[in-house]
């Protein structure tokens, strides 16, 4: 057994353990909502740590459909474990199978287990679930067996570029030998280990085998001197796939097994990071709206003409407070009002020409007992909430940049955001808003 540099291999994974639990606290410390999505995840990173902690090595037997894949799975552990469909058909989950027979101990644990992992087959018809949970369990493979029966095709040869991209070590093994010419062989042979997969796969890592070759005739002699002719089914043939299996975990099973952990706890923690960021970026994009509509009503509805301009201002300011708030920063209901007067200030005329057209209306409004009819209320409406709508889009970069205009002014980034922002179909989604509320208000509606 190779105990080579035990020292670093030891530092390796115990720090890998550690990114394994530190993780898990990371996630243990998500908020309800993240928790919903990512309790997939958090199981996952538990079963890794357990896997690290009694040291265990999964190598995980992938490929497409019918390739020989559990058939090779029982040669290897030589007991007819997992079942062979003679249809070609899959495995419908994973098969844990323990490998007690290829005698590999983790260097320092006692009770380490190696355990050969079958999974359905790659690009199955329907069957894009179980490719997937296939390609899950490759990724936190230890190793992979990558079975095919010839040269790859574009489904197998773009999974096999995944799992390099993904730093796995891979076994190419071409199964079902025993259909092939010798000289056919040696053509697939030189193929995989020829320049298309160099930089995928060390030659000494494309194997054969022959997991349960077809029956083949013999001529029986009795002692009679008379023959006859019996079908009967060869021994597997997978004695140097064993042997370089076992070849590549004494050289560095221990350090595979830290190497897979580690990057699988840089995974999650990425995954978690990204997901954070899209709840909050999908809240803020929801109280955004939900303002706006707020703004949009109040405007629409209100018949007090001083209100459509300045009470406004006090909708934006709870928005902003709300929207630090998401972004996880504390900021005052008067530092709100600043921020959105600066927001405002920055938008120039086209936050004053519409308060100009909030303002005309208004006294319009005021000019008829306080019912605006629709046809004014429904542009002015629209109109004050697509000003929220700029200036919560305003804030949220602010906040998004840690309470800061970062190196741009607010001037540049409303510009931005004026020009980024379909503005037809903003106003057109709120008056539609405002339709829904008006039909459904007794209290407002058309001045007869
Ligand atoms: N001729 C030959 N057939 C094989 C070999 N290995 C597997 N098979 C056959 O290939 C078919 C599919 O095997 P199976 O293990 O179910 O493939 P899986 O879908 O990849 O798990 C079965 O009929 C097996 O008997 C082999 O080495 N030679
Ligand atoms: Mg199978």
């Amino acid at each position: 057994m190779n105990e080579a540099s035990p020292s670093t291999k030891k530092d390796d994974y115990h720090s890998a353990l550690d990114a394994v639990r530190r993780a898990i606290e990371q996630f243990r410390a998500c908020s309800e909502e993240e928790r919903r999505v990512l309790q997939r995840d958090l199981d996952e990173l538990e079963q890794m740590s357990e896997k690290l902690v009694s040291g265990r090595v999964e190598i995980v037997v992938f490929g497409e459909i019918s390739t020989g894949k559990s058939a090779l799975v029982n040669a290897l552990v030589g007991d007819d474990l997992t079942q062979v469909n003679i249809q070609g058909g899959w495995t419908k989950d994973l098969w844990h199978v323990p490998w007690e027979g290829i005698g590999y101990c983790v260097p320092g644990f006692a009770n380490s287990q190696v355990v050969l992992i079958d999974t359905p087959g790659l690009n199955e018809v329907d069957g894009a679930e179980r490719t997937e949970m296939a390609r899950s369990a490759a990724e936190r493979a230890d190793l992979v067996l990558f079975v095919t029966d010839s040269d790859l095709n574009e489904t197998e040869y773009g999974a096999l570029e995944d799992l390099v991209a993904c730093h796995k070590p891979i076994l190419l093994v071409l199964n079902k030998t025993d259909l092939y010419r010798p000289e056919e062989i040696q053509q697939l042979l030189g193929l995989f280990r020829g320049p298309r997969f160099a930089s995928m796969l060390d030659a000494k890592n494309v194997l054969t085998s022959q997991a349960d070759p077809r029956e083949v005739q013999y001529v029986i002699e009795s002692a009679d001197g008379s023959t006859r002719n019996e079908w009967r089914k060869p021994k597997p043939k997978v004695e140097e796939l064993r042997t370089r299996i076992l070849e590549v975990l004494e050289a560095e099973g221990k350090s595979l097994l830290a190497l897979n952990g580690a990057m699988f706890a840089a995974d999650k923690s990425d995954r978690m990071a990204a997901l954070r960021v899209r709840l909050r970026e999908n809240a803020a994009a929801i109280t955004i709206w939900k303002f706006a509509v707020t703004k949009s009503l109040a405007v629409a509805l209100n018949p007090l003409p001083a209100v459509d301009v300045l009470g406004g201002t006090a909708v934006d300011a709870t928005m902003v407070v709300t929207l630090g708030r998401i972004y996880g920063i504390d900021i005052t209901t008067s530092n709100a009002r600043a921020l959105v007067a600066s927001i405002l200030k920055a938008a120039g005329w086209v936050m004053l020409s519409e308060a100009v057209v909030s303002y005309a209306s208004s006294a319009f409004k005021a000019l008829t007992v306080g019912y605006g009819s629709i046809a004014t209320a429904l542009p002015q409406g629209a109109a004050a909430g697509y000003g929220s709508y700029i200036v919560g889009e305003a804030a949220r970069y602010y906040f998004q940049h840690g309470a800061s205009w970062g190196s741009e002014s607010p001037k540049r980034v409303v510009t931005q955001i004026l020009e980024s922002t379909d503005k037809q179909s903003v106003l057109e989604r709120l008056k539609t808003e405002i339709k829904k509320r008006i039909s459904l208000n007794p209290y407002a509606g058309d001045a007869p």
